[in-house]
């Protein structure tokens, strides 16, 4: 069987086979792989979202839509209490014809799928201030609405996802092993690391709440609407997890306000942007809904330099394992994107001072406490 045919065949679990017309893949995601998809039913056509969930990456498919129908349930009461649209404003899981929220093939591979929410666009990188602001405040908000859920209730789909330390330890093992022997081309990077051991423990020792969180914000996983800007929904819930509000702040920074592309080449064209700071700080707290701790908004500049780290750290331990996570599009992609987040993080070191002024002003305008 061909991968598409393998798509196919998983599609028509879902949909009776003869009422799927387009079938193609669909988004820049570096994990899963997505898929659109039509199917003609009763006159209408109905579009849905197919997704193979990476099971190498999250161990335990079942659990994880397990998760996912919970968050899912949960959202759409919240929603329909604030008078939203449970419909547009979160993802809906549809159950295999034989009522499963997720279908297993012969080989083992897991697929889901999800009414595809018309009328959006996600960005990979920011077009304006403006669309930049509204995804700070879906991300905020996401969490304030998951605020009260009961967060025992949810499996940790990728133990220590955000563990920075443990990240950290992990790097220094595959460094040492170098079992593809591409350490040296990348020295300076493993240096840069290796220089900022102490930021890998500087976040995880200030004990901050354990809240539900998304855990992945980068922009594109928020869908806008391209006509008002407006986000309409917060996607790829596969990593939502107790875990720190200032880790979402952060990785929409590293994301988000670089004025460069994840995998720009051209080093110049990357800097951390104050004014995208400023911007997604703003929206984040309005979206938070004051439910920050005076401890967690100091800690948002740490937020943001952490999850640079990290994330520039996982792509370079990728690197250097022979690119065996991330999805790679070219040679040394995990290289180059490593690079990027490395020239973030020492761009942020240099504007430090700025960062925490900026994050002191936008909570006294708020009326909160830093
Ligand atoms: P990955 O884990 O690989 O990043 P995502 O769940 O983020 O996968 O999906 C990839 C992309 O597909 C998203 O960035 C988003 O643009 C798009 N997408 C996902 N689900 C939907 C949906 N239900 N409706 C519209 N677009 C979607
Ligand atoms: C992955 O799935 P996607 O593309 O939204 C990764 C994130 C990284 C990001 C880097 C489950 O996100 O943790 O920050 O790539 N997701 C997982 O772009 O590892
Ligand atoms: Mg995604």
């Amino acid at each position: 069987m061909t991968k598409m045919e393998r798509v196919r065949q998983a599609a028509s679990q879902f949909v009776p086979e003869n009422s799927i017309g387009v079938l193609r893949p669909f988004g820049n995601g570096h994990i899963n792989d997505t898929y659109i998809m039509e199917a003609l039913g009763e006159g209408a056509v109905r579009t849905l979202t197919l997704q193979r969930i990476n099971h190498e990456v999250f161990k335990d498919p079942e659990q994880l839509m397990e998760n996912i129908t919970k968050v899912t349930s949960w959202l759409r009461k919240r929603i329909l209490e604030e008078g939203g649209n449970p419909k547009r404003e979160t993802l809906n899981v549809v159950n295999t014809l034989d009522g499963k929220p997720y279908y297993k093939d012969e080989d083992g591979n897991y697929f889901r799928v999800y009414d595809y929410i018309e009328n959006t666009v996600s960005y990979d990188m920011v077009r304006s201030p403006r669309d930049f602001y509204e995804s700070a405040v879906a991300f905020g908000h996401f969490q304030y609405m998951l605020a009260d859920f009961p967060a025992a209730e949810l499996h940790e789909t990728i133990p220590n996802f955000h563990n920075t330390k443990k990240r950290f330890e992990r790097f220094c093992q595959v460094v040492k092993e170098d079992k593809l022997g591409r350490a040296a081309e990348a020295a300076a990077e493993i240096r840069f690391v290796m220089e900022r051991a102490a930021l890998a423990e500087e976040l995880g020792n200030l004990g901050l709440p354990l809240r539900v969180t998304h855990n992945d914000t980068k922009l594109n996983n928020v869908l806008l609407d391209p006509e008002t800007g407006k986000a309409v929904c917060v996607v790829d819930l596969d990593t939502v997890m107790p875990g720190l509000a200032v880790n979402d702040f952060g990785d929409s920074i590293r994301f988000g306000a670089s004025t460069g592309a994840e995998d720009e080449t051209d080093l110049s064209k990357v800097e951390c942007s104050m004014e995208l700071f400023r911007v997604y700080t703003e929206g984040f707290l309005k979206g938070c809904g004051g439910r920050l701790t005076a401890e967690e908004l100091a800690a948002l500049p740490l937020g943001a330099k952490t999850m640079t780290f990290e994330c520039g750290m996982r792509f370079l331990t990728d690197y250097l394992e022979g690119d065996v996570y991330f999805k790679i599009h070219r040679e040394g992609h995990n290289l180059d994107r490593c690079r990027t987040q490395f020239k973030l993080v020492g761009d942020m070191e240099q504007k430090w001072e700025e960062m925490c002024r900026i994050v002191e002003e936008c909570a006294k305008d708020t009326g909160e406490q830093p």
